[in-house]
């Protein structure tokens, strides 16, 4: 079994800070407004928050541009509000981990400021800088055909010094060139900075693109654009292991957990490397797998759909692999990059809506691996619906997408149909909607009289924490069943073994496993269903055990080895017979 650790057992909510609580009334969430909801969090069951970058930023990427690591945008607060937070967690037995973005900075900040200022700065070779190359008719081009992941070139000419610099993300998110040590010392400092005040952790965002291949080779040429990903040659790269083992070092100097976001890298191999235990590096990464389930075949804008076996295949994959490589996971479903689970996996249709909330629940708090959910996930948060149009969505990812497209087609809105439906279901700015705290004007998130950053979706009306509260039927009062289940059965949930039933036993539609714990031999299976139609499973052990109904978001129905899962029903039974 798994030896037992504090961060296997937190279990972890996401909040993206612009978008929880709004305390002074200028329309952008806050500090103070995190810290006020602190004891609705705890009330929940979870115990860690992570809070997405709240740094000094302008905010071309919403702080994932970082322009100085030991200072706070201030319309969120300031360095002593922060101090706040980490202390009022801390008194409440709660931890948390900050957003660590070192594989870029802003180019607002100072160190690409000196770096851009000449060839010769001693920070130069803090980033990428290349001369340009010259095509057959003499014109300068980038140094490789690399795509920025937001599109267009990843290269940047800068006339001031007649280079071109890397940059995976927007223009003004300079790659960071970790090679080298001057570098990465100062990048540890930040850390140390954030780390001695008390923060618990980081969850390490584009981690693995911090090593490319020191050649910089041109991208694999798969079609006839003019950029190609190159992702082969940028992410995961050679010295990977290592700067993470340094950073470890670091991390070690305190009593930390970490996450790594892992893009692009998704074999079994090479996800273990990073989470194997004797390696002595990450507690755990965010594989992409999981988010990118219904992506297009070369990207997440084409079309693509979800079925229940897709889920089952990662599902079994990593729950399989861990315990082989004696490393551990996260377990997510939801995050700001991506539009809701609820929406995209399975239906947020008024009849399907509650009861497809809860088996996502199920299924996030049934597993091997550290939750994360993302805020609003516990009152069954959705996409915004098909009646806003583009000008809703304000994230560049999804702009860039927009316009590019919209341009190709002569700008014409009316020939967008296949694009809105993407962007309805996948865009970033579905997973960064303001919460939903109560049916006054805003949501409660904001004054009643200010505009908010972003829109807020007209259904908070019926989907609000407020109306759920005192619920019990609610999404809310079954995450917070679920959350306990799961604190109190966390030999069986959170360290049990593992073992999928198979897609012959349950129908293709439903997922199912088996949980079990094995010094006190108690086990439990959970059905899920994610499908919008009733499925019979049929499970040979409850015909040989007795099981009880641990929960479910259905009439149980507990009668001999016959189970019926309504849409979207889910069910846990355990038995402690062994
Ligand atoms: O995301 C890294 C990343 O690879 C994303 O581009 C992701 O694939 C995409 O957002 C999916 O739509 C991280 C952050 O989570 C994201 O918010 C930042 O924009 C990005 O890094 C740059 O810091």
């Amino acid at each position: 079994a798994s030896s037992k650790a504090w961060w296997k057992e937190a279990v972890v909510y996401q909040i993206y800070p612009a978008s929880f609580k709004d305390s002074n009334g200028d329309g952008l969430g806050d500090i103070p407004g995190v810290i006020s909801k602190i004891s609705y969090i705890k009330s929940l069951g979870v115990d860690t928050i992570w809070l997405s970058p709240i740094f000094a930023s302008p905010q071309n990427d919403m702080g994932y541009d970082i322009s100085d690591y030991r200072a706070i945008h201030a319309p969120y607060g300031t360095v002593e509000d922060v101090q706040t937070l980490i202390d009022q967690l801390h008194s409440n037995s709660m931890k948390l981990l900050m957003d660590l973005v070192v594989n870029h900075t802003s180019d607002e900040h100072a160190w690409f400021k000196e770096s851009r200022s000449s060839r010769d700065n001693p920070k130069r070779n803090w980033y990428f800088w290349r001369d340009p190359k010259i095509d057959n008719e003499g014109n300068r081009k980038e140094p490789n055909n690399w795509k920025s992941i937001f599109g267009g070139s990843a290269w940047h000419f800068d006339e001031h010094t007649g280079q071109y610099y890397l940059a995976l993300f927007l223009p003004s998110q300079p790659d960071l060139n970790w090679e080298n040590g001057d570098m990465r010392q100062a990048s540890y400092d930040d850390m140390r900075f954030w780390l001695d005040r008390g923060v618990d952790g980081f969850r390490i965002d584009s981690m693995n693109l911090m090593s490319k291949h020191p050649d910089l080779p041109d991208g694999k040429v798969i079609n006839d654009e003019p950029y190609q990903s190159g992702a082969e040659f940028f992410a995961s790269g050679p010295k990977m292991h290592d700067y993470i083992r340094e950073m470890r070092a670091v991390f070690d100097e305190y009593d930390t957990m970490n996450v790594g976001e892992l893009g692009f890298t998704k074999d079994e191999l090479s996800v273990s490397e990073y989470v194997a235990k004797d390696r002595h590096e990450l507690n755990m990464v965010f594989t992409g797998d999981i988010v990118d389930m219904d992506f297009g075949a070369e990207a997440k804008y084409g079309r693509g759909s979800f079925h229940p076996r897709k889920i089952r295949q990662i599902t079994d994959m990593w729950q399989r692999v861990m315990p082989k490589v004696n490393g551990w996971n996260s377990v997510y479903l939801d995050n700001h990059d991506s539009g809701r689970s609820l929406s995209r996996y399975t239906s947020d249709a008024p009849e399907h809506r509650a009861t497809a909330a809860k088996m996502l629940a199920t299924y996030l708090l049934t597993l091997s691996g550290t939750p994360f959910m993302l805020a609003g996930q516990e009152i069954g948060m959705a996409n915004l619906g098909k009646e806003y149009g583009p000008e809703a969505y304000i994230d560049v990812e999804a702009r860039n997408y927009y316009e590019a497209v919209l341009k190709s087609r002569g700008g014409d809105h009316s020939k967008m149909g296949d694009v809105m439906r993407e962007i309805q279901l996948k865009a970033r700015d579905h997973g960064r909607l303001p919460m939903q705290w109560d049916n006054s004007a805003n949501a409660g998130f904001s004054g009643e009289c200010t505009q908010p950053w972003m829109t807020i979706n007209r259904d908070y009306i019926n989907w609000n924490v407020a109306s759920q509260i005192d619920d019990p039927n609610s999404v809310l009062a079954y995450w917070r069943k679920m959350l306990a289940l799961r604190k109190v059965n966390t030999d069986l949930l959170t360290y049990g073994s593992y073992t999928p039933l198979s897609e012959g036993d349950t129908g293709e539609k439903v997922l199912g496993y088996e949980r079990q714990c094995h010094e006190t031999g108690k086990t439990a299976v959970v059905l899920l269903n994610f499908s919008d139609r009733e499925q019979k499973v049929q499970i040979k052990s409850f015909a040989q055990r007795e099981f009880e109904v641990l929960i479910s978001n259905q009439e149980p129905n507990i009668k001999a080895h016959n189970v019926t899962l309504m849409p979207h029903g889910a069910i846990i039974k355990a038995s402690y017979v062994t």
